[in-house]
């Protein structure tokens, strides 16, 4: 029996905790109408069928702030500065991207580009400090941020609420992200969050929920979970049939769950967003 695998359902194995920006806001462009970026040495003039492909090209370009478009050229700036000068001028569409995504430091791992390895990257979430991730690039096509990886049973999660709170384990290998990250990360914009289960046989299976959000402290880190796919079935729904939806977060130390009498911390021997201990 892979006693690591004991969290939350004792049958399942919660392998991964993934969380990624849902992938429609992190290409947003604003368009303003006749003007045109001022020539500059950072600037190139280029072919382009259409403002749409034009703003492609922005938006695959890191450094590309803002583009301008008339009757087939694209003028694509690469200053990786957002204050350029434009001038009036008909015919001209200048095409603005959010700055949020120009920024040299990434907000999270779905900012790094595809193809780039799985790994240990720095991060800094807007208004937050820097910190060590692992970014899962082979899973679900890449980008995901990683919250919780367990897989040899090297690290000990039954642990107290200030260890969830700041994180524990060894970031490239097994850990808990920490919930005061977690919280910095998720209110940047709209996520998504991946579970990877295995049960004691070695079947594997997902869960996908297209939004998440976990509240700060305050409110006892508050989970929110909606629009779920994968192949998990119902394995996020205890077998009272309780969902982690709304959930507060638990540990050994701190009983936020909904369970009489039973204290699910202790009981499951990790922290978690427990509902009942079943
Ligand atoms: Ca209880």
């Amino acid at each position: 029996m892979k006693l690591f695998c004991l969290l939350y359902y004792t049958s399942v194995c919660l392998k991964l905790v993934l969380v990624k920006a849902n992938a429609k806001e992190f290409k947003s462009i604003q368009t303003t109408g006749s003007t045109r970026a001022l020539q500059s040495k950072n600037t190139t003039d280029v072919d382009s069928a259409s403002k749409i492909e034009c703003a492609l090209l922005c938006l695959s370009n890191r450094q590309c702030c803002l583009a301008s478009f008339s009757k087939g050229t694209c003028r694509i700036d690469n200053s990786e500065k957002c204050d350029i000068g434009t001038e009036t001028i008909n015919g001209w569409t200048t095409i603005r991207r959010n700055i949020y995504h120009i920024t040299p430091q990434l907000k999270d791992c779905s900012e790094l580009p595809p193809g780039t390895s799985s790994g240990v990257y720095d991060i800094t979430p807007v208004n937050g400090s820097t910190i060590s991730v692992f970014c899962e690039m082979d899973t679900g096509n890449g980008g995901w941020t990683t919250i919780q990886r367990r897989f040899d049973g090297t690290v000990d999660f039954y642990r107290f609420w200030d260890d969830y709170k700041a994180g524990f384990g060894v970031i490239a290998g097994e850990h808990w992200l920490g919930n005061d990250n977690l919280h910095a990360i998720l209110r940047q914009r709209s996520y998504q969050v991946r579970f990877d289960l295995e049960d004691y046989s070695g079947n594997t299976a997902y869960a996908i929920y297209s939004a998440m959000y976990v509240g700060d402290e305050s409110t006892n880190y508050t989970l929110s979970l909606t629009g779920y796919a994968g192949t998990a079935g119902n394995a996020m729904v205890d077998n009272n049939g309780n969902p982690m939806n709304g959930m507060m977060f638990t540990t050994r130390d701190r009983n936020n769950d909904i369970s009489t009498p039973y204290e699910c911390g202790n009981r499951k021997k990790s922290g978690w967003w427990h509902a009942s201990c079943t």
